[in-house]
């Protein structure tokens, strides 16, 4: 038994909670947490316990590993045909004039002004415009790849793909094998929100369903295809809703395997239909990452998206569970920082986010998207580099 085994199994060994007690013996075994035992973690649980054995089981898959991968986003439009209560970002067509439609051009211009720059992934993701349809993506991920085949296009949420398709009049089959002939590589994790539709029914109605999600998603998976998954927490749900969700999720990685990673994403609630409902503390985000962690065995990955988050809570995910920071996401991405997230500017260079994840005693390791080991960062590369106290 080596020293970190040995700790967790003290601390096991001392907790008083029968239940939980049994739960560590689970989680030291490699034993899989019932949905009654996600439940006792979300309710019983202190964040010291649950943060010890997330740790414990993120340094068992990937010791001190940090991943992060250099990307860029392009936000097609803001307009979107659906009004999601927690949403900050979007604009009705009607309202058109205040919101943002680029060109395939405009697009492709972005990807260009990143020639010459090592970037491995392009992430496309927005609102859901009536007018931008499927040939007008399937055409724009051509162009991308004739001018650099290499870049990975990580684009469209499940909801954006749902309506493309039903106008298309395609089955989710026929629409993704398109899709994935024109160019696209994975599926980002959006649009999941919190699957149970007593919420669902509340923040997002008019949008895609769990069962549709989940359809789109296996889809993907059945043609090769990576996915991630998200979870919209610390609104109006409660712990059963989060189990739940997590549960329809782990379900589906077992009969696919398709899932890289799991992003839960902190509810915003700045300029929204929901800014009367209080953010979430920073003690319940950690137990969520943690419970998440451990609840969810059969994901490779956790990741903390710190452009919602902030820098300084991201690095402390990364006690919590989580193996992974996103990207150095060399462009603004507006969809948090509408929302009222601290970053308003979310840019970090390479050696920025590097030097973040050293400062906290973990090891930063650049990925592409599915993971392939692109470079680790040693002290030398990041010598001098500002750490957040001075970033922020
Ligand atoms: O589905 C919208 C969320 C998501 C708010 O797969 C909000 O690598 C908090 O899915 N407060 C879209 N969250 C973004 C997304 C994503 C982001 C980064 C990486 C990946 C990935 C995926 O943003 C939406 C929704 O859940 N969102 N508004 C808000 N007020
Ligand atoms: Fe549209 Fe997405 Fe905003 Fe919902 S969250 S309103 S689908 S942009």
């Amino acid at each position: 038994m080596n020293i970190l085994e040995s700790a967790i199994e003290s601390i096991v060994s001392k907790q008083k909670d029968t239940e939980l007690r049994n739960i560590g013996e689970k989680i030291i075994h490699q034993n899989r947490l019932t949905e009654e035992d996600g439940l006792a973690l979300f309710e019983k649980a202190e964040l010291p316990y649950a943060g010890a054995l997330a740790n414990h089981v993120r340094e068992r898959l990937h010791g001190n590993k940090t991943y992060f991968n250099r990307n860029f986003h392009i936000e097609p439009t803001n307009v979107c045909v659906f009004s999601c209560a927690f949403c900050s970002y979007s604009r009705l067509y009607a309202h058109r004039d205040e919101g943002w439609e680029l060109s395939q051009q405009q697009m492709l211009d972005i990807v260009k002004s990143y020639d010459g720059k090592p970037v491995t992934e392009v992430h496309v993701v927005g609102g859901v415009h009536p007018k931008m349809n499927m040939e007008f993506f399937m055409e724009l991920m051509q162009k991308i790849k004739a001018h650099r085949p290499e870049l990975h296009i990580k684009g469209f949420t499940a909801v954006e793909l749902d309506y493309m398709f039903r106008k298309a009049k395609l089955t989710v089959e026929e629409g993704m094998k398109k899709m994935h002939e024109a160019g696209l590589d994975s599926l980002p994790g959006g649009g999941a929100e919190i699957f149970h539709p007593d919420i669902r029914q509340q923040i997002c109605a008019d949008k895609v369903d769990a069962e549709g999600w989940l359809h789109i998603h296996r889809a993907a998976h059945q043609l090769g295809m990576h996915t991630n998954a998200t979870m919209l927490f610390g609104h109006i749900e409660k712990y059963f809703h989060r189990i739940d969700h997590m549960e329809r999720l782990r379900k589906l990685q077992d009969e696919t395997k398709g899932f890289n990673t799991f992003i839960p994403l902190k509810f915003r609630n700045k300029d929204n239909d929901m800014s009367h409902v209080p953010e979430s503390s920073v003690i319940e985000d950690m137990r969520l990452y943690a419970i998440a962690r451990l609840y969810l065995d059969n994901f490779p990955h956790l990741k903390a998206y710190w452009p919602m988050l902030g820098r300084k809570n991201a690095q402390l995910t990364l006690s919590f569970g989580v193996n992974d920071l996103d990207g150095t996401i060399d462009d603004s991405t507006k969809i948090y920082s509408m929302a009222g997230s601290e970053e308003q500017h979310p840019t970090l260079t390479t050696a920025q986010l590097a030097a973040l994840i050293r400062q906290v005693k973990r090891e930063p390791v650049e990925r592409d998207t599915l993971y392939n080991i692109v470079r680790n960062y040693s002290e030398a590369d990041i010598n001098g580099i500002e750490t957040p106290s001075s970033l922020n």
